[in-house]
């Protein structure tokens, strides 16, 4: 399971050219074809314990980006995505909006004129429509389904009846699901739907390269308006760091230098989507190869194992851990072992991120 994020936004907001900078890809601009590409997740960490380890292989999270090719609108022919588009889009985990802040005369601007604050709400909107009738569907079922249900099974359908048209209602009032406080119950109801107003998001404003200088301040400024429960907001030049994901590394270092970037867009971009999907790493090192994990914050030792494969969780005996720090305190983990640093835990241990676990398991 890798993770996936979806691209979306208006036309010519600069969406094939953020996927571009994300994945380091060369996806024809202009096309209208969805891309689908993989970005290699930033984890300094790997790097000390390469350098730690000299192991003959080292393997990062990859996260996996869709551009969605069409913009939302047209993707909305009947007021509402549906159809393929719309599968495809309830499977990501995560969204991305980017809305266009770069001005360029040879460009029109799909809506007339630039204006940031609008364009999200725009993509908002199409979204909260499209949950919408997938809800309105969802309570006819419903409707009908209560005509002939038996005592028991009507209970559950009053229930989720009961949620789906509060969801509804605040839906209505322009707040997203991601935004509703939710019992445990009622949230793995509502994960089954795939919502698009429940997927974390992430909005991208693609400034140009002369409000460069601005782009902290403006991120700050947006930010004060757009930072809500699981919403965040980033500015970044997505040409620039299109043209920055072309350069070799010390082309790009000197280039970075020049125009003031401190961290690659690309590199704030996962960060800022891994704290919004609430999701750590852990690091395996076996037989020479030290490979990052991806996994939600909470999760278990034994359905850790289970991401690596499903033979493990179902053999699990216990994980060896170490954190990362105390690793590299030690040096080794044969001198962790010395030491008696490595802990044993057992299918219940929560991992922590930067955990190194060695799973101990018989198939
Ligand atoms: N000046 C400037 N142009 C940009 C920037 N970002 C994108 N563009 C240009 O804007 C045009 C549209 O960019 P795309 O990345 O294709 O945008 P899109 O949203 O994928 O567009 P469509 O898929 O065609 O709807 C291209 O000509 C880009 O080169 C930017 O930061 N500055
Ligand atoms: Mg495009």
């Amino acid at each position: 399971m890798s993770v996936d994020i979806g691209i979306i936004g208006l036309a010519k907001s600069g969406r094939t050219t953020t996927f571009n900078a994300l994945t380091g890809s060369k996806a024809d601009i202009g096309g209208l074809a969805p891309h689908i590409g993989i970005a290699k997740v930033p984890e300094p960490r790997l790097k000390v314990l390469v350098d730690l380890l000299h192991p003959k292989r080292v393997v990062p999270a990859e996260v996996r980006y869709v551009d969605m090719g069409a913009s939302v609108k047209d993707l909305a022919k009947d007021k509402v995505i549906g159809g393929q588009s719309l599968a495809q889009l309830s499977n990501v985990d995560a969204l991305i909006n980017v809305v266009r802040a770069f001005t360029d005369e040879s460009i029109p601007h799909i809506e007339g004129s630039l204006d940031v604050d609008r364009d999200i709400a725009t993509i908002d909107l199409e979204l909260a429509f499209s949950d919408l009738a997938i809800l309105e569907k969802r309570l006819e079922k419903i409707e009908l389904s209560l005509k002939g249900a038996k005592q028991l099974e009507r209970q559950g359908l009053l229930h989720e009846q009961e949620m789906l048209t509060r969801v509804k209602a605040k839906l209505e009032n322009e707040v997203p699901i991601r935004e509703l406080k939710l019992t445990t119950d009622e949230a793995r109801t509502i994960v089954n739907y795939q919502f698009l107003t429940a997927k974390p998001l992430l909005i991208v404003v693609n400034i140009g390269e002369e409000q460069l200088p601005q782009a902290a301040s403006l991120e700050a400024e947006l930010n004060s308006h757009y930072s809500r429960p699981k919403c965040r907001l980033i500015a970044l030049c997505s040409k620039l760091e299109m043209e920055l994901a072309q350069l070799d590394n010390s082309a790009a270092e000197g280039f970075r230098a020049e125009f003031g970037i401190s961290e690659l867009g690309l590199d704030r971009t996962i960060k800022l989507s891994y704290e919004l999907l609430g999701l750590i790493s852990f690091f395996t090192i076996v037989s020479a190869e030290v490979k990052a994990w991806s996994i939600q914050n909470g999760t278990s030792a034994l359905r850790a194992a289970g991401k690596i494969h499903s033979d493990m969780e179902r053999g699990f005996i216990r994980a060896e851990v170490i954190s990362y720090d105390d690793l590299v305190r030690c040096g080794s983990l044969s001198e962790a072992r010395k030491r008696g640093v490595l802990r044993l835990e057992g299918k219940n241990y929560i991992v922590q991120d930067g955990d190194i676990i060695t799973f101990l398991f018989n198939v």
